[in-house]
């Protein structure tokens, strides 16, 4: 296999704890510092349902089979529909229960494809796997991005979350700047290229100007949520935690922006074994992977 299995396993980790961390927030005010966590089990949403489909895919074929991808995340919806799914995609997952094509149902979706930040939200452990291999990243992150966000403005907030997590994961030490640098010179002209540009110039620690002037995600569009998660891996490198617990700041699509940031972040830094034990365990073979290669 081309792609690197391990380094997924440990983007689905800090994608799935992100996830689960974020989704808490709805209902209770962010907490005054990143140590104090939520009580109880926190579960996971469609954001890890689908990465799980996408790892999955990469590691029974080593790339995405588009049609064999959307079979995967139709048999998730199917058995576990209320995990939060974005309205859009609900009825792609119907039409793909039956096997419809899905590059013809989803660029019909909306008129001309989605652009909700739905096929951001889990792709960094793809990024992570093709972190040796960027014309293989990009590839295969636009093809499953387009399963089900045909919309450029869609697929180009995949693309940039997976470069990222494969700049981080091959280089855990490279800075803020350089990595915003690279997504861009990777990227072809759209909005969420346009705002991560932008976000090169908002200084560190400015994060309710980032919040503002870049969205948080409470349009669900890739546009509104990519260029801040991207902000956040810029400019709070000291923990897992203080990534998160600063994405949490900014409010918006926050089980999303915790996701992304999640996705990136857990290859560059542990993430801590009590948020992981506060988790609704993955299903149990997937759980058997993570437990051999990244958490002993
Ligand atoms: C609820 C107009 C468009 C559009 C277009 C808007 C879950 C729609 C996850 C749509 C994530 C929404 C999130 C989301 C992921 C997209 N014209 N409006 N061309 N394209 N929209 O349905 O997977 O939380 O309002 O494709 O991207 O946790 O409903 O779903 O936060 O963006 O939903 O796009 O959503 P969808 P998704
Ligand atoms: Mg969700």
């Amino acid at each position: 296999m081309k792609g690197n299995i391990e380094r997924a396993l440990k983007s689905l980790v800090g994608l799935w704890v992100g996830d689960a961390y974020g989704e808490q927030f709805f209902a209770r005010p962010i907490p005054e510092c990143e140590s104090v966590i939520p009580a109880g089990t926190w579960k996971y949403t469609d954001d890890t349902c689908m990465a799980l489909s996408i790892v999955e895919e990469l590691m029974t074929s080593g790339e995405i089979r588009q049609q064999s991808l959307a079979q995967r995340f139709a048999e998730r919806y199917s058995k576990e529909p209320a995990r939060g799914y974005g309205a859009g995609v609900r009825t792609l997952l119907e039409k793909y229960r039956d096997n419809l094509d899905c590059n013809y149902e989803a660029r019909n979706l909306f008129g001309g494809g989605s652009y909700g930040n739905g096929a951001a939200m889990r792709v960094a452990p793809l990024g992570a796997f093709y972190c040796d291999d960027i014309e293989s990243l990009i590839r295969e992150a636009e093809k499953s991005a387009a399963v089900t966000h045909a919309h450029a403005e869609g697929r180009a907030g995949a693309i940039a979350i997976a470069l990222a997590t494969g700049f981080v994961s091959a280089n855990p030490a490279i800075s803020g700047q350089e990595m915003l640098r690279k997504i861009v010179s990777h990227m072809e002209l759209s909005k969420v290229r346009q705002q991560i540009e932008y976000a090169m110039d908002i200084p560190a620690q400015d994060l309710e100007r980032a919040a503002m002037d870049l969205g948080t995600g409470r349009k669900v569009t890739a546009q509104d949520t990519v260029p801040f998660c991207l902000w956040i891996v810029a400019n709070y490198r000291e923990s897992y935690e203080s990534a998160l617990w600063n994405t949490l700041r900014g409010g918006g699509d926050l089980d999303t922006t915790c996701a992304i940031v999640g996705g990136i972040v857990s290859c560059r830094h542990k993430v801590p074994e009590r948020w992981i034990a506060s988790c609704e365990r993955l299903p149990a073979e997937i759980m058997k992977y993570i437990e051999k290669i990244t958490l002993n």
